[in-house]
């Protein structure tokens, strides 16, 4: 997709074309003195103890990484062979097929042993798991080794997972779309079925393996019925095939109105003994021809899901009796703590869905069965920019939990924007909920750690789907690789994930490598410095699409993503003294913290407390400035992620480079838009002018609706922030003109043009100086997949940049625009810069 919006990449040497595929299992070739030493250290032999799938897997995977990195094929065997070999198998099978070698340990489920054996002057390195998953997970770990210039020759190294469940959620629905998703269609289903040809479940399995994911759950959420159907369940079964050489269990989301929706009853009443036996027929029917279904994830009494709300029982009776069905097959329910009302009254200021997930499960601690944990959202609220620990994770002391972390970055850009979101992520995970005695970080309470509890883990919602690139964005592959790594081991840090992701990603040149960890390691920063700093949530689209910029969306309706700024002052009031008592849901260091604006962190301040305007921050300046110039900031980030960019032409093969750059390029673009939307909403609404005299001065910035127009006709734009000046101009003719005369000094310059991409519809535009087309372009681009936006907005509003025009005072500057189908060819503004 992002090519389309490049023109005049330089000129780049070739290298070898790349899709992004195969993401971070690339097995690119070890160049150098490297690769001397690691064909001296890997044997020639991959041998196999394991005869399962799995195993087999994890062997064939072994010829392939070494083919690809040593450009050596390995000889499979199976059984230890008498000459050096890399020996895969259970720790069992290797005890017993060489006792002499005296692997005497215990490893725990899933984990595994990378250990260099020398016996009988034969040198083995062998990988040993506790269990065929194991297994799998060490052989890509020794493979991850190679590929990052690791030692291979010595190992004694043992991993084990930090947790129990390690699964994806895919917010797929059976007609194809995905709810969310920015990669493309489904990879599993296709009009109501499972697709005819399962083969990127099956790479995507691989993906996931290497990093030691073990559930997937194939279906939205927000469940179809059908999901449950009982002649649906050779659907599922192909699926779990396609999955099982890699060890990833099919997961389930379910309607909980099934027993009567497709089981015939009644009753949906989770107390009723028909509706107990329903869920234990149709979950043996499903172990059945799935004997290694993971389990079922669970919405209910969520927007508009149907819960045990409607016979007045818990979501105690609601999970235990799913999670029943399950057990004797060691099946898991995830059941979502994400329960809240959307429909709350906005006008009472004591309201407050960030307490909805505690109000809702605090009091049923205790009342779960085991082999049920709370799948809770990172923060209390739903994914935004920044938001805090949700208390929760703290608050259940005799119920599983599992953390969920959305990979797909529906509030963050979607795939248009790069926000690299594993450091937010490693910030909910080490903060102390003082939940103990000792430190209790959200992982340890979300492994089970802390409280003892048998199971618990880490859930990230992915979303891929059929886009080459799976997410979309190159960049936005990194949150997968990072999720998966913190599943993991979430002790590892944000550098190290991303140092790791971008050498196997893009090779192992320096100056890229750095540069790509510059850029991920801030781009959450520079995110929520132009989308919602200090704790605003998103200033987004809250009712819509939760992607362009509309800073009353959240105020004045019952979803409760109130920021509540006005001429006044601006945040939510969350403290016990005077707000909604939120704050107190925390145990008593952490409310005390954040019930002071003392000692409330400036980046949840907002978010905490509602101040005034001229409120000063802990870093010195007013909420209002600080408002201002971390939108700027932001803004100037991206400009600068450009070019850092650009000087890597040629370091970065043809594709990537191109694709990448079409995306930062876009973003620059968006983040722009961003802030002077978010600016001039609040220098309006607070009435304090930017100290730096930004705000609403725009230096070589003609509005459209202030050009010569043929044809072209002034619209008002709603949000009045999502253009420049609150207007734009549309065409409703064939073809329009908008022109202006350029009075500035002689020289070179670059002309932005602020034009509007309507969804249905591909306008032309071509851009004049004098008698010369300097530029002409397509709108094309596919923003919002299944939300197609016909609006003139911040959604929209594209930028298209056309560096070193010369310009002479008195040039005449012309921009046509040729409608086409929805897509009117709107312009907010043309912007005359110097060249930097
Ligand atoms: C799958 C948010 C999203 C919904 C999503 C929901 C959830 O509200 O916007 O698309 O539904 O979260 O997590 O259940």
């Amino acid at each position: 997709m992002w090519s389309k919006l490049l023109v005049g990449a330089a000129a780049l040497v070739a290298l070898h074309a790349e899709t992004g595929y195969d993401a971070w299992l690339r097995y690119a070739p070890v160049e150098g003195a490297a690769l001397a030493q690691y064909r001296q250290a890997i044997p020639a032999v991959v041998s196999l103890l394991d005869d399962s799938e799995i195993g087999r897997s994890a062997q064939a995977e072994t010829v392939r990484g070494m083919r690809g990195m040593l450009g050596r094929t390995l000889r499979t065997e199976a059984g230890v062979p008498s000459e050096n070999a890399i020996v895969l198998g259970t720790l069992d099978e290797i005890r017993r097929a060489a006792p002499a070698w005296r692997l005497d340990a215990s490893l725990p489920a899933e984990s595994f042993w990378l250990k260099t054996v020398a016996s009988g002057g034969v040198r083995y390195t062998v990988v040993a798991g506790a269990d065929a998953r194991g297994m799998l997970y060490g052989a890509f770990a020794l493979l991850r080794k190679v590929a990052l210039g690791q030692p291979v020759a010595s190992l004694d190294e043992k991993q084990l997972p930090y947790a129990r469940i390690r699964w994806i959620n895919q917010w797929d629905r059976l007609n194809g779309t995905i709810e969310r998703g920015y990669g493309g269609a489904s990879i599993f289903w296709e009009d109501g079925k499972a697709r005819a040809d399962l083969s990127r479940v099956s790479d995507y399995g691989r993906l996931l393996a290497s990093l030691g994911i073990n559930g997937c759950s194939i279906n939205n959420v927000n469940a179809d019925i059908k999901a449950l159907a009982p002649d649906f369940v050779p659907q599922i079964a192909r699926i779990a095939e396609a999955f099982r050489p890699w060890g990833v269990r099919v997961v389930l989301a379910v309607d909980f109105g099934s027993p009567q929706s497709v089981g015939g009853l009644d009753t949906f009443d989770p107390l009723d003994a028909r509706v107990a036996a329903w869920w234990q027929s149709t979950e043996a029917a499903i172990y059945k021809a799935i004997p290694d279904f993971g389990g079922i994830v669970l919405k209910a009494d969520s927007e508009g899901r149907v819960g045990p709300s409607t016979y007045h029982r818990t979501h105690a009776d609601a999970a235990n009796v799913v999670a029943r069905g399950l057990k004797p097959y060691g099946g898991l329910l995830l059941y979502r703590g994400f329960v809240y009302d959307h429909h709350m009254d906005w006008r009472n200021l004591k309201n407050d869905r960030a307490r909805a997930a505690y109000d809702n499960f605090h009091d049923l601690d205790g009342q779960f069965d085991d082999n049920v944990a709370i799948q809770i959202k990172n923060g209390p609220i739903d994914f935004q920019v920044r938001e805090p620990a949700s208390p929760l994770f703290g608050a259940l002391e005799k119920t599983s939990q599992a953390i969920e972390l959305q990979v797909t970055q529906e509030y963050m850009g979607q795939a248009h924007h790069t926000v690299f979101l594993v450091p937010m992520w490693k910030e909910t995970l080490d903060f102390d909920l003082h939940a103990g005695p000792g430190p209790t970080p959200v992982k340890a309470l979300v492994a089970g750690r802390v409280f003892h509890r048998p199971i618990g883990g880490f859930v990230g919602v992915a979303n891929v789907g059929m886009d080459r690139d799976w997410l979309g964005n190159h960049m936005s592959q990194a949150n997968l690789y990072g999720f998966a790594r913190l599943a993991w081991n979430p002790d590892l840090t944000s550098s190290e994930i991303v140092s790791e992701w971008t050498r196997l990603t893009f090779g192992d040149n320096p100056a890229v490598d750095k540069t790509i960890e510059q850029m991920q390691l801030t781009s959450w920063r520079t995110y929520e410095d132009y989308t919602g700093p200090l704790g605003l949530q998103n200033l987004t689209d809250i009712t819509g699409n939760h992607y362009g910029v509309n800073v009353e969306a959240s105020e004045r309706n019952g979803w409760g993503q109130w920021h509540r700024a006005d001429e006044k002052g601006v945040g939510m009031d969350r403290t016990v003294a005077t707000g909604t008592g939120y704050i107190g849901q925390y145990r008593p260091a952490v409310a005390k913290m954040y019930e002071s604006e003392a000692t409330c962190p400036d980046d949840l301040l907002l978010f905490m407390h509602h101040v005034p305007y001229t409120h000063v921050l802990h870093n010195g300046k007013t909420v209002i400035q600080y408002i201002y110039d971390s939108h700027y900031r932001g803004a100037e980030a991206v400009e600068e992620y450009v070019r850092a960019w650009r000087r890597l032409a040629g370091l970065v093969d043809e594709q990537r480079y191109r694709d990448v750059l079409a995306q930062l390029e876009y973003q620059a673009g968006q983040a722009e838009v961003w802030r002077d939307a978010v600016t001039n909403w609040f220098a309006r609404a607070s009435g304090i002018a930017d100290a730096e005299g930004r705000v609403g001065h725009y230096p070589g910035r003609t509005e459209a609706e202030s050009m010569q127009l043929q044809g072209y006709t002034v619209r008002e734009v709603t949000p009045a922030e999502d253009a420049s000046g609150g207007k734009a101009v549309a065409c409703a003719a064939a073809s329009c003109a908008a022109e202006m005369k350029y009075q500035g000094a002689a020289g070179w310059y670059t002309v932005r043009v602020e034009y509007f991409d309507q969804a249905e519809g591909a306008a032309k535009f071509r851009l004049w100086v004098g008698k010369q087309v300097v530029d002409e372009w397509t709108a094309d681009l596919t923003l919002l997949p299944g939300r197609p936006d016909r609006r003139l907005d911040s959604t929209t509003s594209t930028r298209r940049q056309i560096t070193g025009v010369a310009l002479r005072p008195g040039d005449e500057i012309r921009l046509e625009g040729v409608p086409n189908g929805s897509d009117q060819a709107g312009l907010d503004y043309i912007e005359i810069l110097p060249v930097r």
